[in-house]
């Protein structure tokens, strides 16, 4: 049996199965992932920018590099691996997405079980922390007319409403996506590089607790020696083999 008939005999026999994303699988929509050959900003690297000591140091730079890749989100529409995904959500009881993109297109796709872990970079939220600004709120306006926004409460400046290196995850939110991890019977990990914890250590959790565990990505990651099960290819490819696959076997 190849690796893909593995896959969907898995899928197909699963109760619950919970799916962790990354950059990859908005690649197809034109969307750079971090740490790829065309994931350079200036030539920065995430683990630079995307810090609360980068942000306090210079928030304009940082606000621009959220500006663009804002920009470059507008213009894209999600794909086919967002479409499968958002209709497993959607049809199949116990399907839950972990997405550690901030880009949406998961929403956009509709999907409904949906764990958003390092937030969304359509939402803001003031940097001084004021009463009424603690809060993120949506802020669409693409591009801002003003950089780095000021808080319309406080006039402090405001930051994007993501997660960024050395802060913590929304305990509620790690809680729901460790939750996830631990009760599937299947766990996907597609298109991230597996190195960003904690995301990179739910696979471990689910297969801690018994879940067999697939790794879709067309390199090999930090994750594909602990897998049970690493289909080399594209998310925009694999994903619908796989629905079609279960589709034909219903
Ligand atoms: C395709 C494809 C196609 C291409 N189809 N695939 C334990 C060990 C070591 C370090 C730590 C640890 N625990 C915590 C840390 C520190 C740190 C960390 O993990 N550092 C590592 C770099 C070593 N983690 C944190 O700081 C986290 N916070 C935390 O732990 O807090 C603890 C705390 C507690 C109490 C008080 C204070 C602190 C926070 C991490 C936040 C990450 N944020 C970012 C930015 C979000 C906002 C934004 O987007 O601007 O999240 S960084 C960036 O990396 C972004 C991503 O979500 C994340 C993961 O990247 P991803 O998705 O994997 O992308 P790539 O580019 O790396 O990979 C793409 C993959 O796609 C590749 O494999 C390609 O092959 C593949 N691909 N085309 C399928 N078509
Ligand atoms: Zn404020």
């Amino acid at each position: 049996m190849g690796d893909l008939d593995r896959a969907i005999e898995r899928l197909r026999r699963a109760g619950r199965i919970t799916i962790l994303t990354g950059a990859g699988v908005s690649a197809a929509s034109g969307i750079p992932t971090f740490r790829g050959d065309d994931g350079l900003w200036k030539k920065v690297r995430a683990e630079t920018i995307a810090t609360p000591e980068a942000f306090q140091h210079d928030p304009k730079f940082v606000w621009e590099w959220y500006d663009w890749r804002r920009s470059v989100i507008l213009d894209a529409k999600p794909n086919a691996a967002h479409d499968v995904l958002g209709r497993w959500t959607r049809e199949r009881a116990g399907v839950t997405v972990i997405a550690q993109n901030v880009d949406g297109l998961h929403e956009r796709a509709g999907a409904e079980r949906l764990i958003r872990l390092h937030g969304s970079i359509w939402h803001v939220r003031c940097w001084a922390r004021c009463s009424a600004g603690r809060e993120d709120w949506l802020d669409r306006t693409v591009p801002q007319p003003r950089l780095p926004p000021l808080c319309p409460h406080c006039g402090a400046i405001v930051r994007p409403g993501v997660v960024w290196f050395g802060e913590p995850l929304d305990r509620g939110v790690l809680a729901e996506a460790t939750l996830a991890a631990e009760e599937c019977d299947v766990f996907l990990t597609v298109g991230t590089s597996s190195v960003v914890y904690p995301a990179a250590g739910l696979v471990h959790h689910a297969k801690h607790q018994g879940a067999f565990t697939i790794e879709i990505n067309p390199d090999a990651t930090e994750a594909s020696a602990q897998v049970d099960l690493a289909v080399r290819g594209k998310a925009e490819e694999v994903l619908p083999a796989l629905d079609r696959g279960l589709l034909s076997r219903e």
